[in-house]
């Protein structure tokens, strides 16, 4: 290099440095999802199948002293479930294998409370394993819901419960393949059967679990597998049952601030925290149907699709994922109105975003990161989630335009962060092109995985969405438009 090349060299990385561009992935903002937690939050659906002794005793609740011969469902059918599920876009099927009542759904060998002694397949049936098989034979993951409070057990309350609770993990996780995820109900302790005692145990859900340890039970055979509870550590609680996460939501929550069943925390639990140390997403829990089983007066009470597709917009729309339930009836069957709600919201998804006006289209930004086309606005419409458009690290704001090419109309627009380097964006909000000149379509706060924001349909041609603040350079992987 001749010395006069190399001035203009130094001039230019020293101009570079000066004004922080730099060619480099941006830094992390700490902390970050696990792969686990990535591969959650793109399930986007999943279901929960609630069965057990309630279904056949009118009960949300069961007392713990049904007689097992009371599980006596006509024709389950998981494949069925199964089947349904994977139809209408669901990625997960997590089943009840032990609700608080504590009736298992599979053979386990350390109670006389289950399935073996119900007249199902004169015992011989076992439900967890027709579930697990049946997800894996629709390309669906399995889950598992294992209630730690047991008003059957005559130890609940107690030492000697731990280690029955700890044996059945075991057994669940040893026996039936890969579980995605695992369910701690946050509801412990109270009124109970237990074994004839009939009486009220009140237990400290914070320690008498001993959680580091339970959960070490499980780590130790599935290494991978997703821990949900109020306090995590996989995923939390959303804080109701609506099916609605908070309008911002952070996936970052410092777990010192909260623990299963801890009281007055719901709305932290549904906004998270802009500061938390640890990534621990929201799962928005929410039933069909009035309860979470099937009780047949509840026939005309199904959610409609509306209702369904709503909450689609209020779980998914705000970065969380949906965990809807679908209990099954006594035949042991969804029923035939869930079916027709469920087919129903499909079509609804399919129809309100069946095409992405922003698909290859043109994009524009007022700058991106070191002119550098790795950072380019165009990754935002390209298709390629491990893509996006970044400003400079000096920049926490800024805006990009996506060229509709003709006057179309307008309904939806679709957000996503890249969230595998965290999250940032605190504030953002959308223009439309209309009559010569920008005009506000919308305003929000937080993006994460996802952001929906819905509109009154309007006709443009060209739409602004502007990063108003962000922890750090904004990371935008992908943009929708419907
Ligand atoms: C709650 C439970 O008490 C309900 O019965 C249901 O299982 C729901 C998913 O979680 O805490």
């Amino acid at each position: 290099m001749n010395s006069r090349l190399l001035i203009v060299f130094l001039a230019l990385a020293i101009g570079a440095k000066a004004q922080n561009i730099s060619k480099d992935a941006p830094a992390p903002v700490y902390p970050l999802p696990t792969a686990e937690q990535v591969l959650w939050h793109e399930m986007e659906t999943n279901a929960f199948v609630h069965f057990t002794t309630n279904t056949f005793t009118g009960q949300e609740w069961g007392y713990g002293d049904e007689k097992e011969s009371i599980f006596n469902p006509t024709s389950p059918d998981a494949g069925q479930w199964a089947k349904i599920l994977k139809e209408t876009g669901f990625k997960t099927l997590i089943l009840t294998t032990k609700h608080h009542d504590g009736f298992c759904l599979w053979p386990s060998k350390y109670t006389e409370h289950s399935i073996k002694n119900s007249p199902y397949k004169n015992g011989k049936g076992d439900l967890v394993k027709e579930a697990a098989d049946a997800a894996g034979k629709y390309g669906l993951k399995f889950g598992v819901y294992l209630s730690p409070w047991d008003r059957n057990h005559p130890e609940y309350g107690r030492p000697a419960y731990l280690e029955y609770y700890r044996n059945q993990l075991k057994e669940l996780f040893t026996n039936y393949g890969p579980v995605f995820e695992m369910w701690f109900d946050g509801a412990n302790g109270g009124d109970g059967y237990y074994g004839g005692a009939r009486e009220v145990r009140k237990i400290n859900s914070a320690k008498y679990y001993d959680w580091p340890k339970t959960l070490d039970v499980v780590s130790k055979i599935q290494p991978n597998v997703i821990f949900f509870s109020d306090a995590g550590p996989g995923v939390r609680w959303v804080g109701n049952e609506r099916g609605i996460a908070g309008e911002t939501n952070w996936n970052t929550i410092s777990t010192d601030t909260l623990h299963a069943g801890k009281p007055g925390i719901t709305n932290l639990l549904n906004t998270g925290s802009i500061d938390g140390d640890k990534w621990v997403p929201a799962e928005v829990d929410v039933s069909i149907r009035p309860g979470w089983f099937y009780h047949a007066k509840e026939d005309d009470k199904v959610k409609t699709p509306e209702e369904l597709f709503e909450i689609y917009l209020t779980s998914v729309g705000r970065g969380s994922t949906l965990l809807l339930n679908i209990p099954p009836d006594q035949r042991g069957l969804f029923h035939e109105k869930d079916i027709a709600s469920l087919r129903g919201y499909k079509n609804l998804l399919d129809t309100e975003f069946a095409l992405n006006l922003a698909k290859k289209s043109k994009v524009s930004a007022d700058s991106y990161r070191a002119n550098s086309k790795l950072y380019a606005p165009a990754n935002i419409t390209d298709g390629n989630k491990e893509t996006y458009w970044a400003t400079d690290d000096n920049r926490k704001s800024g805006s990009f335009e996506i060229d509709l090419g003709k006057e179309t109309r307008v309904k939806y627009v679709s957000i996503q962060e890249y969230i595998k380097l965290g999250q940032r964006v605190k504030s953002f909000s959308v223009d439309i092109w209309k009559d010569g000149q920008w005009k506000k379509l919308a305003e929000a706060t937080t993006i994460g995985y996802k952001r929906i924001l819905r509109a009154d349909p309007v006709n443009t041609s060209k739409i602004r969405v502007n990063i108003l603040d962000s922890k750090a350079c904004p990371l935008i992987s992908n943009v929708e438009v419907y």
